[in-house]
């Protein structure tokens, strides 16, 4: 299958507060460096350039004035005067009145966000725009009849949410893909989420639609980020309701316990009988990722890439986390092995 890269990627690194401390973010440009890196030691196949789309493609799983907010941000940021990254510091939590949009970039930063884990620099928007086109390039791949093809995305998209950044996410790159097959003509698209971290932002952009089908295995969000979206009793609302299926596993999930969860996503999506399906491929439910708790093994992806090809679908497989940088090359091409019968 087709890889789809940008090296423009490069162009966002950003910082983390991590136990308080500002430090180097877990999401760094040698993430999407090493999967390259394996996709042509294991010749999966050509690695092409995304195309460039216009932003009003991204409109749709987002809102327009969040676009416009993501393009702009660092230049109202640097106009104030500062170098450091753009983070917010202040959130309109439920007990606040004011719904408005502010004026001011610190507002501004705040209104658009979920947290502080998605800092803004001078190539975010660059790198981000990049992340998202590969995404689209890939959707339309499949629209010309390849079989599966894989979007090496970077920044990740699936906490990004119809108006919101977050968890290392700006734009969602699978819901943006997801949304241009709808738009294109498919009648019935599905998304699965196999990141360690439930999908919110894809969650919240399908929610209350019935013709995007949102499936996420993830850790339970009681105890792992996001906390606040993830629940089993999260189906849907309005015409969307029983389109949204979450799968929360408990901490130290092996593939023992993943697998039976996979056959169910597996099951739902064969019952929505969706024209293509987009998987948010995550890598860090492996045993050794940093910031993570599950713990699938590396052959364990073969067999994970194998069960999907099982549902017989144009797939596009889009690049979400994985943080352990010396093992998620390998299980990320495992996958997608699995899913062309080369294990
Ligand atoms: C992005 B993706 C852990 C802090 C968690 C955010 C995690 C975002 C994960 N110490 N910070 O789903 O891989
Ligand atoms: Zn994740």
């Amino acid at each position: 299958m087709q890889t789809i890269y940008s090296s423009d990627h490069r162009l966002h690194q950003g910082v983390e507060l991590k136990d308080g401390a500002v430090s180097d973010s877990f999401e760094k440009p040698i993430r999407a460096e090493t999967v390259l890196k394996q996709v042509k030691a294991a010749g999966l196949g050509d690695v092409l350039a995304p195309n460039v789309y216009e932003r009003s493609c991204y409109v749709g799983a987002h809102s327009e004035r969040y676009v416009e907010f993501l393009a702009s941000a660092w230049d109202d940021w640097a106009a104030t005067g500062r170098t450091c990254q753009a983070l917010p510091l202040v959130w309109p939590v439920r007990g606040l009145p004011s719904t408005a949009m502010p004026q001011f970039i610190d507002g501004k930063l705040g209104f658009f966000s979920m947290d502080a884990g998605s800092p803004i620099n001078a190539g975010t928007w660059s790198a981000v725009s990049s992340s998202a086109n590969s995404a689209l390039t890939g959707i339309d791949a499949l629209a010309r009849g390849d079989k599966a093809v894989f979007a090496l995305c970077r920044p990740p998209g699936h906490h990004a949410g119809r108006e919101y950044m977050g968890g290392y996410c700006y734009l969602n790159n699978a819901a943006i893909a997801a949304q241009r097959c709808i738009s294109q003509g498919a009648k019935r698209v599905a998304v699965l989420d196999i990141d360690f971290h439930h999908g919110n932002g894809t969650q919240d952009i399908f929610y209350d639609r019935n013709d995007v089908l949102f499936v996420s295995i993830h850790g339970d969000p009681a105890v792992s980020f996001p906390y606040f979206s993830g629940f089993a009793d999260e189906r849907g609302i309005g015409e969307g309701e029983g389109f949204n299926l979450n799968l929360p596993l408990p901490k130290g999930t092996a593939m023992e316990q993943y697998e039976p969860a996979l056959q169910q996503a597996g099951s739902a999506i064969a019952q929505h009988a969706p024209d293509a399906l987009v998987v948010s491929l995550g890598v860090d439910t492996f045993e050794g990722d940093p910031i993570s708790h599950f713990r699938l093994r590396t052959p364990d992806y073969l067999r994970v890439g194998e069960m999907l090809a099982g549902l017989g679908l144009p797939t596009l497989f889009v690049m979400e986390g994985g943080y352990m940088v010396d093992e998620i090359g390998i299980n990320a091409v495992n996958v997608l092995l699995g899913f062309e019968g080369r294990a």
